[in-house]
């Protein structure tokens, strides 16, 4: 008998900022594929969780002057934390790991202490390059400018005591799992694998780090934490039991069915995670599939950006299932996606309200117009209904073939084909016509309930898609519990022949497109500057000024007897200064949006005395005021630099 269990799971989100919509991109996908199989028959697990150790999660907590583990509870469970967002886009996850569980903590040390007494870890020394105020090692591939990604700064060569794990003494077993069976998906990445990665010689991999705290200790060596992949990629097992009593579903449902993972982590999980359940003699999950990144204007999502894409603004904006529906229908699974929000808006217009929404809309409107809101019995078949019927009937086995190979977007594409198929079966037959004559009763209730009935499969099939939105419509429509099932979604006339319907509110009202993007894009720009440092200052010039060169600017501490706006000018103030030599020095300055001329008299500033005069709207201005300058969120912000006022006016700065 075929086993009816199903087990997938999303990496595990790295919580060291908040979500973004990439992010929400897997495990939406994850979470259709789930539903899908639920609804199919299947027992699912569907994992999800967060992967909470590492020097950068230390790190950011030290920032934030909170403890690692607080730092990760807030990111996770506090207001619009990971578990937030997933309970929002309705993601139907059976468990959620952390990789701070002590269940799977104490798992981990097993798992190393058994990898190591095999001999597949050894001691060794890791060689990286070192940013010693992050106190963090990068490989060369992490470093920004061959620069710290985190901090900007020089990096210097250093060398750490680390455990190794042996992925060289898996490399050909591991090559023939890529090349010589499916496990990879889509196959394209295979290429990518073998030919970066495998050819070239896979190196082993450092499994554990001393330099710094946040990770599971190695029990049998203090000092060592487990480095990244052993800990975050038996996730997977751990989850369901293995190597601890909190869970007992090992059996039932390990190996998985499938990994998503992003392309970027593809090569751990389909080169690095096969060697080690090799290594452990464990059974290998049966697929990983890499998909591609949601990018914009063709470059990676990113915070320093300022350019993620808030996936709670969108649903707010949207509604969760429309937000759901977009990332799944427009882009291939497999490869990038260029996300705008034009495109957004379009698919949701077009897609959504004109397609899907007209057809309920229209159909139970007519049912409602004509018969009150429950058809009568009586039919009148034509041979134009063949080919909808047809069409409806089919599209069952079309869409499980594109589910069962990941391919949301082409199981999608054959549900709008039927969809679209009905619209044009309303033109053809036209309804309204029918409804304006009495002996055409019968014809326009068999019009009306082919309709239905197509909307019925159709909605079976957009179930996993926006589950919400179907159970609307199957309430719309009047369809029963078992008319909603997969068993009846190729079942022609599942629906009461006497069904009554409920019009009700529109399901996705057309969307003003010109003002959806502008708040879009303000809410985009204010998200920008959020993201911009807080205070930014110019770098320090590395040119150097010469002692005696520097000497020759005269400094002064002067005394602002007046100062006033320069007419015509939305710039210049007119500052006049006791400089100590009897004389009153006029100064004008391009500070006037930083202050009111009011507050500044009676204080003391600093001025360059001996710069030549120079004309500004016609007044002479003798000096230069000398301020400070730096951006806030990208703002200009000056500050005049005025000084204690017991200092003589005239007195040098020196
Ligand atoms: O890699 N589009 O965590 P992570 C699509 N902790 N997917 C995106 C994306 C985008 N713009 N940005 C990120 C980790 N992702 C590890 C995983 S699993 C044992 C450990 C995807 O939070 C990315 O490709 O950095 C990856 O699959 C996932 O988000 C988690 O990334």
């Amino acid at each position: 008998m075929e086993n009816k269990r199903f087990y997938i799971t999303t990496p595990i989100y790295y919580p060291s900022d908040k979500l973004h919509i990439g992010h929400t991109y897997c495990t939406v996908a994850a979470d259709a594929m789930a539903r899908y199989k639920r609804m199919t028959g299947y027992e699912v697990m569907f994992l999800t969780g967060t992967d909470e150790h590492g020097q950068k999660i230390e790190n950011r907590a030290k920032e934030a002057g909170v403890t690692p583990k607080e730092f990760l509870d807030n990111i996770v469970c506090g207001e619009k934390g990971v578990l937030d967002l997933w309970k929002l886009m309705n993601v139907s996850n059976d468990r959620f790991i952390r990789t701070t569980d002590d269940y799977h903590c104490a798992a981990i040390q097993k798992i190393f202490r058994k990898m190591y007494e095999k001999g597949d870890i050894y001691k060794g020394s890791y060689k990286g390059k070192y940013c010693t105020p992050c106190e963090s090692f990068w490989t060369e591939s992490q470093l920004v400018n061959g620069k710290c990604p985190d901090c900007g700064r020089e990096v210097k060569d250093a060398e750490e005591e680390a455990y190794f794990f042996r992925l060289s003494k898996y490399a050909d077993r591991v090559r023939h799992l890529l090349e010589d069976t499916d496990f990879l998906q889509p196959r394209t990445r295979v290429n990518e694998m073998v030919n970066n990665f495998i050819k070239p010689g896979l190196e082993d991999l450092c499994v554990s780090r001393t330099s710094f705290d946040w990770g599971i200790p190695v029990d049998f060596d203090p000092g060592h934490v487990v480095y990244v992949w052993v800990d975050a990629l038996f996730n997977y097992m751990t989850a369901l039991g293995y190597m601890n009593d909190k869970y007992d579903d090992l059996e039932k449902f390990w190996p998985a069915d499938v990994h998503f993972v992003g392309k970027e982590i593809v090569r751990f999980h389909s080169i690095i995670w096969p060697a080690m359940l090799m290594s452990m003699e464990l059974p290998l999950p049966k697929h990983v599939y890499g998909h591609g990144w949601l990018v914009i204007d063709g470059g990676k999502m990113s915070k320093s950006k300022g350019n993620v894409v808030d996936p709670y603004a969108l649903a707010e904006m949207f509604g969760v299932d429309a937000l759901r529906f977009f990332l799944l229908r427009t882009f291939p699974f497999g490869t990038d996606g260029n996300f705008s929000n034009e495109l957004l808006i379009n698919t949701i217009n077009i897609d959504l309200a004109n397609k899907l929404g007209n057809l309920v809309s229209r159909t139970t409107g007519m049912v409602e117009k004509y018969f009150g809101g429950t058809l009568p019995t009586k039919r009148e078949d034509d041979k134009l209904d063949c080919e909808l019927k047809h069409a409806a009937r089919a599209l069952r086995d079309r869409y499980e073939a594109e589910m069962e190979k990941f391919q949301f977007q082409n199981a999608l594409a054959e549900i709008f084909q039927v969809i679209d198929r009905a619209n044009k079966y309303i033109d053809e037959t036209a309804p309204w016509v029918l409804g304006k004559d009495e002996t055409k009763r019968a014809r326009l209730a068999t019009v009306l309930y082919n309709l239905l009935e197509t909307i019925r499969i159709c909605t079976t099939a957009l179930t996993p898609f926006m589950p919400e939105t179907c159970d609307k419509i199957f309430a719309k429509i009047g369809a029963c519990q078992l008319c909603r099932t997969w068993d009846k979604a190729n079942v022609w006339g599942s629906l009461r022949a006497d069904v009554t319907v409920q019009k009700g509110e529109n399901l996705f009202p057309r969307i003003d497109s010109d003002q959806a993007l502008r708040e879009l894009e303000a809410m985009q720009e204010a998200q920008k500057k959020a993201a911009l440092p807080a205070v930014e200052v110019e770098p320090l010039d590395t040119e150097s000024v010469d002692f005696d060169t520097f000497c020759k600017n005269d400094l002064r501490a002067v005394k602002i007897k007046n100062c006033e706006s320069v007419k015509k000018s939305d710039k210049l103030l007119k500052f006049t200064l006791d400089d100590g030599s009897g004389t009153d020095r006029i100064i004008l300055s391009g500070i006037r949006k930083f202050y009111e001329p009011a507050d500044l008299i009676g204080k003391t500033a600093v001025a360059i005395v001996n710069l030549p005069p120079r004309k500004m709207m016609g007044q002479l201005s003798c000096g230069m005021l000398i301020s400070a300058v730096h951006k806030e969120k990208g703002e200009e912000k000056l500050h005049l630099l005025l000084v204690d006022d017991s200092i003589p006016a005239g007195a040098k700065l020196c």
